[in-house]
């Protein structure tokens, strides 16, 4: 009975150990960004575009945290802005008329966020008119790691990459004609058409990477305006689906999954072993890709090593 007793309480010690040891290994991550209303280019022949950006860059930097983190985030509108701008990261759960309002030129605001859930998502300007900030450039995504780490439900990826889709309106103050889905020109892959395709864009310089056998895993947003993705890799399977970039929502050997506007999800595939292949990742609505949504992920013996890793998950 004594024995059953300090067996007991020493489970209840451990278990209280273990979440004591979780609760430190939360950490607050610092995110500061400055709204930037600048030129930016929009392919890769150096098309310029009045932009509105987060930090001079479309899409805005990959914020990346675990479960439970703290988010500690500052948005700062400089002086020389003309407009307003917000932020709305879908990884939140707080008040749109508090932590999401807009911030006038001159100002900033700080608010701070617990990442509850894993997975993928988007975040935007969300400052009026919304469907011109996110047009013209004010989005990105946060990824939520799982606190539980890697996972045979979840296995460790071997190159990592992040894909944003966007469209283009060449007339970046009619937001009317964005609202009615009226003049997109162009599919933007990571803020620019056919970004890594050289197939159709001599211009292209880039293509993603990996060796043939590898995990490659995609994190996948749709920061369209009006329309969904229909995400498909040409001369591949998506081995699984994680919806949301959820490890509890996941699906196996998808040809094709539809990404809603502001969906964002990961995308695993493991191209087949002993042979050099190409996929075309393709949005397969033939109006996006033609307009620019192709991305050729090369699979070789000799792959950049750097590439799918470090600050290459995001290539420029
Ligand atoms: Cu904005």
């Amino acid at each position: 009975m004594i024995k059953l007793k300090q067996v007991c309480h020493g489970l209840i010690v451990a278990t209280a150990l273990l979440s004591l040891q979780q609760v430190a290994l939360a950490k607050t991550v610092v995110v500061t960004m400055t709204a930037m209303e600048k030129e930016i280019s929009i392919d890769n022949s150096g098309t310029k575009y009045p932009g509105w950006t987060f930090d001079g860059t479309m899409p805005g930097k990959f914020v990346r945290v675990t479960e439970g983190d703290t988010v500690d985030f500052t948005l700062i509108n400089p002086a020389e802005n003309k407009n307003s701008h917000s932020m709305d990261f879908h990884a939140a759960q707080v008040d749109v008329l508090n932590e999401f309002a807009p911030v006038k030129p001159g100002e900033k605001k700080h608010f701070i966020f617990q990442a509850k859930v894993p997975g993928l998502f988007l975040y935007h300007c969300g400052a009026n008119p919304m469907v011109q900030h996110i047009a013209r450039g004010m989005f990105g995504v946060i990824l939520v790691d799982p606190k539980g780490g890697y996972t045979k439900a979840y296995p460790k990826p071997d190159r990592e990459y992040v894909l944003i889709q966007s469209q283009y309106f060449p007339d970046a103050e009619n937001y009317k004609a964005m609202l009615e889905n009226q003049g997109w020109a162009g599919s933007l892959i990571n803020g620019k058409i056919l970004h890594y395709d050289p197939v159709h864009d001599p211009n292209a310089s880039q293509v993603l990477e990996a060796k043939p056998g590898e995990r490659v895993r995609i994190y996948f947003a749709n920061a369209n305006i009006n329309m969904p993705v229909a995400l498909h890799p040409i001369a591949g399977i998506w081995e699984r689906v994680y919806i949301n970039g959820n490890p509890k929502n996941t699906l196996y050997g998808i040809q094709t999954y539809n990404v809603g506007v502001a969906e964002a999800d990961t995308f695993d595939i493991v191209p087949p072993a002993g042979r050099i292949t190409n996929n075309a990742i393709v949005d397969h609505n033939m109006s996006a890709a033609l307009r620019g949504a192709i991305t050729i992920l090369m699979n070789k013996p000799d792959a950049d090593p750097k590439k799918g890793t470090g600050n290459q998950i995001i290539i420029p």
